[in-house]
């Protein structure tokens, strides 16, 4: 069995033990501040995937949101990248409209990706070279768009931030509208099946990122941080996912000019970490 069919395998039983649990009461606790939530269910995820990586691939190293692997910086060999609930708030509140997300990279290059849509049953999946799937389905390549034709994903509580707003009202001014679904995993799969043109956000975990990124890049989307550079494993970023169009549009007219409030937004990233 390749890594890859175990690690489709894996996120699929993870599936299954997170609807599981779900039945039985969630423990609630608050991380670095009160809207900043994990469950009993991300710890039990994370365990079980990193459990069963470990048994099967002893070798191999995991990073992990709920405390697996923080402090990597080898990137040599295989390093599975893993956020157990994408979008713990909808996890909480809806009881839907979130993600197990699992990117696996090879020497520091993505090998695979997989983001998996629990309770809608949906798994994506993508092998480096070999196309993008939505369950036995292959993706097609994305349509470029321009902003002025383009839905955005984008939360509205960063408009909220003085200087984010002005470097992000006229995207959403110029955009045909915005949408924030509260699960970077499935906003990013929504830009790879063409749902959104783009999704932007000035901070992402690579556990949040890493998975959806495998997959939109395998039908042609591209993901950088605000400045258009190379997203890596190992750091916080600001993120901007889109069709190629809807990317160079953005950094060309609206990142590049305000690179004074990026810079200052990635250099508050790294003092946070
Ligand atoms: P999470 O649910 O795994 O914490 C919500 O808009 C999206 O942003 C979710 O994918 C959420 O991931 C992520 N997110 C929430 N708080 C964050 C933070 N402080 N830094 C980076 N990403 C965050
Ligand atoms: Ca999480």
């Amino acid at each position: 069995m390749t890594v890859y069919e175990f690690a489709k395998g894996l996120i699929l039983e993870a599936g299954i033990n997170v609807k599981k649990i779900m039945k039985q009461d969630i423990e609630i606790e608050t991380k670095s501040n009160p809207n900043d939530l994990v469950t009993n269910v991300d710890k039990a995820t994370e365990k079980y995937i990193f459990d069963n990586v470990m048994q099967t691939y002893p070798e191999h190293l995991v990073i992990g949101e709920e405390g697996h692997g923080h402090n990597l910086k080898d990137e040599s060999g295989v390093v599975w990248v893993i956020d157990p609930i994408d979008g713990t708030l909808n996890f909480v509140h809806q009881k839907e409209n979130f993600a197990i997300s699992i990117g696996v990279f090879n020497d520091g290059k993505p090998y695979a990706g997989f983001v998996f849509d629990v309770m809608n049953d949906v798994l994506y999946h993508a092998k480096v070279g070999e196309g993008a799937y939505e369950n036995g389905n292959l993706l097609p390549c994305i349509e470029s768009s321009p902003l002025n034709t383009s839905v955005i994903g984008l939360n509205p509580n960063w408009l909220t931030k003085p200087r984010l707003e002005e470097m992000f009202k006229p995207i959403v001014e110029e955009s045909r509208s915005v949408r924030a679904y509260g699960s970077a995993a499935l906003e990013i799969i929504c830009v790879a099946t063409g749902k959104l043109g783009g999704y932007i956000t000035p901070r992402l975990q690579p556990w949040d990122f890493a998975g959806g990124l495998i997959i939109l890049q395998e039908v042609g989307g591209i993901g950088t941080d605000l400045m258009g550079n190379a997203l890596s494993i190992y750091e916080p970023s600001s993120i901007v996912m889109a069709n190629p169009q809807l990317h160079a549009e953005l950094l060309e007219f609206h990142f590049q000019k305000n690179n004074e409030i990026i810079e200052a937004l990635q250099q508050r990233l790294k003092n946070n970490k």
